[in-house]
């Protein structure tokens, strides 16, 4: 990590936001209307302005002599226009009706469309049954437990009314963890959960045994007037004091517990974060030559490369890098999966994946950490290394003189624009967190920069919150 401890923050305030009104699977968004009402056909008639005699002689009961020409003529105007008022009323219609009901979403790589009301049903319409496995989430800094109503095409807080353990623990695996990691199950006012109105459990009890989903209806009330925020793991915090830092400094044991070094041929290469007792997340480019388990080892709960260098470390069973381009750098982020689970203490835990409707927007302030170079082309530090970072707006960060439009929504800019503190070589992968509701969330991964702690380039962070959902699909099907 490249550090300087007398540059000082810059902050530039614009809002980044979470595309959290999205029903669960990933929404293609923005469709076109079909048809297209801005240019009538050329056939359609001219009504344009007549000339209206002022003066008229009216003779009652004498019928006119009209031309046979010009009274086809009329007919045809007639005609013509009642059909260019059908098909106006038609075109508009079917808009309304295609904006309504049918504005589709994929299924995972398909290109089906299946209808927003048709995402948690109960149906299966993905062939994989991607409509149906995302159908809770986790709100806010709060973690109040959201259900999809397909009915309303919306996500609505889960009442409290009747809801216990077993049934927070099975919420927990639907969204992507192990029931062993589940935490507490806590009952807040309603106004916490960021939606309008709720989705309750059904007093019938024959539904008990029914998936979880099944069992919840939409309602307008809920008798407690309180709703369901759910832990699935004691994630984002330390046990360690924390001291106050000026610049880039040495880290002490147990201030970033989530911090991991990984391993190949015993040399440090990359970083990452805790997020379970078996899941790591680090950088797609980390593992992009590196892609077999067999050649990984991830230290956890130690400060320095030398003692790493005689402990032994966690092997890894599967490597999951997502969509990663490394000419464009989009989507640079990777899971790995430990073979044996990480045992929790006061220098090993999670930090907390960011929930969606988390307000984490530029320029809050962030803390970077790893094992990195401490200065450009230099060598990579013994010591767990700190430094505090701003996040710079996209615009701010896209700017000719900065990253000139490379910052695509998959990431995220944080640093100074004068330089003087940053990320370096063999950060990657590794942490971006910011502290929010006394937690710790991460909020980006290492990826890359223009070297490093340079004027006008920042470093660039792989953005947690687009990733969220593709990280617990994983979860959810690599959970053996
Ligand atoms: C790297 O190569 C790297 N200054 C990481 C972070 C940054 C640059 C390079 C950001 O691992």
């Amino acid at each position: 990590m490249a550090t300087d401890p007398n540059a000082g923050p810059y902050y530039v305030n614009y809002g980044f936001s979470h595309g959290q009104n999205n029903p669960p699977p990933y929404s293609t968004g923005g469709h076109p209307p079909p048809y297209s009402t801005e240019q009538p056909p050329a056939n359609v008639p001219n009504y344009g302005p007549r000339t209206i005699p002022t003066h008229h002689t009216f003779t009652p009961y004498q019928p006119q002599f009209v031309p046979p020409h010009t009274a086809g003529r009329r007919k045809l105007c007639i005609v013509s226009s009642i059909l260019a008022v059908l098909i106006i009323v038609a075109t508009t219609g079917i808009v309304v009706w295609y904006l309504l009901c049918c504005s589709c979403v994929s299924c995972g790589g398909e290109r089906v469309c299946v209808s927003s009301s048709q995402w948690c049903d109960s149906v299966q319409d993905c062939v994989g049954g991607e409509d149906e496995s995302n159908c809770f989430r986790l709100y806010g800094s709060r973690f109040v437990l959201q259900a999809y109503s397909s009915k309303s095409r919306s996500w609505k807080a889960v009442c409290s009314d009747g809801w216990n353990t077993s049934l927070g623990k099975t919420a927990c695996e639907q969204i992507g963890y192990s029931s062993d990691t589940y935490f507490k199950s806590e009952y807040v006012n309603q106004n916490a959960g960021g939606s309008v109105g709720y989705m309750k459990l059904n007093p019938d009890l024959s539904s008990s045994g029914k998936a979880l989903h099944k069992q919840l209806s939409s309602s307008d009330s809920c008798s407690t007037n309180s709703v369901v925020t759910l832990r699935c793991i004691d994630c984002g915090t330390r046990a360690a004091p924390s001291t106050r830092i000026v610049g880039g400094t040495q880290a002490t044991l147990g201030q970033w517990p989530w911090q991991v070094s990984l391993h190949v041929e015993s040399r440090h290469l990359c970083g990452g974060s805790i997020i379970t007792p078996y899941w790591i997340v680090t950088a797609a480019h980390c593992v992009e030559k590196f892609s077999d388990p067999g050649l990984w080892t991830v230290y956890a709960g130690q400060l320095t490369q030398t003692e790493m260098s005689w402990r032994s470390g966690y092997s890894v069973s599967r490597i999951i890098a997502n969509n990663y381009n490394r000419n464009t750098k989009n989507n640079d982020i990777a899971l790995m999966k430990l073979s044996t689970p990480l045992i929790f203490s006061r220098t090993v835990s999670p930090v907390c994946l960011p929930n969606v409707g988390l307000s984490i927007d530029p320029p809050r302030s962030c803390w970077i950490s790893g094992w990195g170079a401490t200065q450009q082309g230099g060598y990579s530090s013994d010591i767990l290394m700190q430094a505090p970072v701003s996040l710079i707006d996209r615009v701010t960060c896209n700017a000719p003189r900065v990253y000139s439009g490379q910052i695509t929504n998959t990431m995220i800019c944080a640093g100074y624009l004068q330089g003087g503190i940053d990320s370096c070589q063999g950060d990657s992968g590794g942490p971006l967190v910011t502290e929010e509701s006394s937690l710790w969330w991460l909020v980006g991964d290492t990826s890359w920069g223009d070297g490093c702690a340079m004027r006008n380039k920042p470093g660039v962070y792989g953005n947690m919150t687009v990733f969220l959902d593709w990280i617990y699909q994983q979860m959810r099907m690599n959970n053996r």
